[in-house]
């Protein structure tokens, strides 16, 4: 099986023509700010009716995506394919839970891309704004879980993190070397 490298870009990922380019979500689905709203912003409608749709059909809509999980929707004006919606946790100290949590973001979603037939993924730094997860801790999980779960993922074979923010960049930058 080929060794798959993580690669590392700065800047916007709704640009990005990738299969599957990874939402950082909230678990109603319904847009906001941050990444999300970047990408609802360049995707148009047609992607917030799906998360409706979706949010609908799990017929909770405060829970459509609980934390941890992903859902799938097509990606409306959007460069890539498929847009994967996965909801990460609010940091709350960290002993709740939100390490195991994040990485399941990254797990699931590199799962659920598999299933779908998507061989390139891009991901951005999920909970590292609005919720406030502390940045190298989120690094290193994000890091981790990718490399655990690419063992599991033959199809995919190209795996891209995304930074917006400088400090980011620099950490994701010394993690990736090591790798
Ligand atoms: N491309 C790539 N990364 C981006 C972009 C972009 N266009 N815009 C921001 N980021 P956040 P969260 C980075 O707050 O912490 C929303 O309201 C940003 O610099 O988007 O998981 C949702 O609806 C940061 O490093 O997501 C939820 O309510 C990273 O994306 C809540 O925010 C994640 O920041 C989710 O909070």
């Amino acid at each position: 099986m080929p060794e798959i490298k993580p690669e590392l870009l700065r800047g916007d990922i709704t640009k990005l023509d990738v299969d599957a380019v990874v939402n950082a979500a909230n678990s109603g689905l319904m847009g906001g700010g941050g990444v999300d709203g970047a990408i609802h912003r360049a995707a148009g409608p047609a992607l917030l009716a799906e998360c409706m749709e979706i949010a609908r059909a799990a017929g909770n809509r405060a829970e459509a995506c609980p934390a941890g999980e992903a859902v799938v929707t097509g990606a409306g004006n959007l460069p890539c394919k498929k847009v994967i919606h996965t909801v990460g946790p609010v940091w709350r100290g960290g002993a709740y839970g939100e390490a195991g949590l994040l990485a399941s973001c990254y797990r699931k979603s590199l799962l659920l891309a598999q299933r779908e037939g998507l061989a390139s993924i891009a991901f951005p730094n999920i909970s590292t704004g609005v919720y406030g997860y502390p940045k190298n801790k989120a690094a290193e999980t994000a890091v981790l879980s990718v490399m655990k779960t690419l063992a599991e993922t033959p199809g995919i074979t190209r795996v891209i993190f995304v930074c917006f923010d400088e400090e980011n960049l620099s950490i994701y930058r010394k993690l990736l070397a090591a790798v």
